[in-house]
């Protein structure tokens, strides 16, 4: 059988908004009414866990009840003609609960909790609340699993590796604002086609091969989906 062709996915915020859960652009840099850097930094975290705590645990309890959208469900679709990344700055677990089987979360994800103590300690949760006094089996403290401002972000390398071998590459719903992971893109070869996806067109270079879709996720994956399979199908 013929090797599928590998479709890379870069996705943000943007292809949540329309299951309910707000962009960070959105929410104008106040999340729930929070400083970002309040309560997505490792800073933030030292000053005031229970604040930050408390921020995850209510993001949590949203994502619990979100649907995925025909965005998630149209690019977990490609599977079935292609082989088919998802490398996600979000961390909710939509793409997942569309049916996406290779999803890579550069930025963590929240229904995961990490000691203080030892990194490499990560735990599921299966609830929405994580409280002080919540110990790792090390007896510190558990942090949400997130990539913080300022914090690395250690499936770069990882993500990197898969756009650079991309026959296709897809950027749906995100402003590519935050480094490292906006600059994915530039480890595609020039001649790979990227098609990106969003109703205000993040700034982005010109560059050869780049068709732009100026729409929600829900109707644009579906075009490109189309797009992808009459021409390489
Ligand atoms: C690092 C997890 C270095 C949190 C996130 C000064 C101080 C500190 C750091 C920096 C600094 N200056 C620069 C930096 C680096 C910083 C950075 O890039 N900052 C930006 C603000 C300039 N980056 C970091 O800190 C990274 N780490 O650099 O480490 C280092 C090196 C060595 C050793 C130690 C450290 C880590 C960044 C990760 C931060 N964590 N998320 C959480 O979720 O709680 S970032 C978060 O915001 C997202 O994950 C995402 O990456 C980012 C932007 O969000 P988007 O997903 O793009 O969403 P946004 O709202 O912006 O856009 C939504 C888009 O969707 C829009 O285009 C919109 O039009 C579109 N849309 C809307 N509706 C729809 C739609 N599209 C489709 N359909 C729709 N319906």
């Amino acid at each position: 059988m013929a090797k599928k062709m590998k479709i890379v996915a870069l996705t943000g915020a943007g292809v949540s908004a329309e299951s309910g859960i707000k962009t960070f652009r959105d929410a104008g840099g106040l999340w729930e009414g929070h400083d970002v850097m309040e309560v997505a930094s490792y800073d933030g975290w030292l000053r005031n866990k229970e604040v930050v705590l408390d921020f995850y645990n209510q993001r949590r309890k949203q994502a619990l009840t979100a649907k995925p959208n025909q965005g998630h469900i149209g690019l977990a679709d490609l599977e079935k003609d292609f082989e088919v990344v998802i490398v996600t700055q979000n961390v909710d677990n939509l793409h997942e609960k569309a049916g996406s089987s290779k999803v890579i979360h550069l930025h963590g994800e929240l229904f995961k909790s990490r000691s203080t103590l030892d990194e490499r300690l990560v735990y599921e949760m299966d609830g929405w609340e994580l409280k002080i006094g919540d110990q790792c089996e090390k007896s510190s403290q558990l942090r949400p699993h997130i990539v913080w401002f300022g914090e690395m972000v250690p499936m770069m390398e990882v993500a990197s590796k898969e756009a650079i071998s991309a026959d296709i590459f897809l950027v749906v719903g995100t402003s590519l604002a935050v480094y490292p992971a906006a600059g994915l893109i530039d480890y595609v070869d020039s001649e790979i086609p990227k098609f990106i996806v969003d109703p205000n067109m993040p700034s982005i270079y010109p560059r050869a091969e780049l068709f732009l879709f100026e729409e929600n996720g829900s109707t644009g994956v579906k075009k490109v989906a189309n797009i992808l399979r009459k021409k390489y199908l």
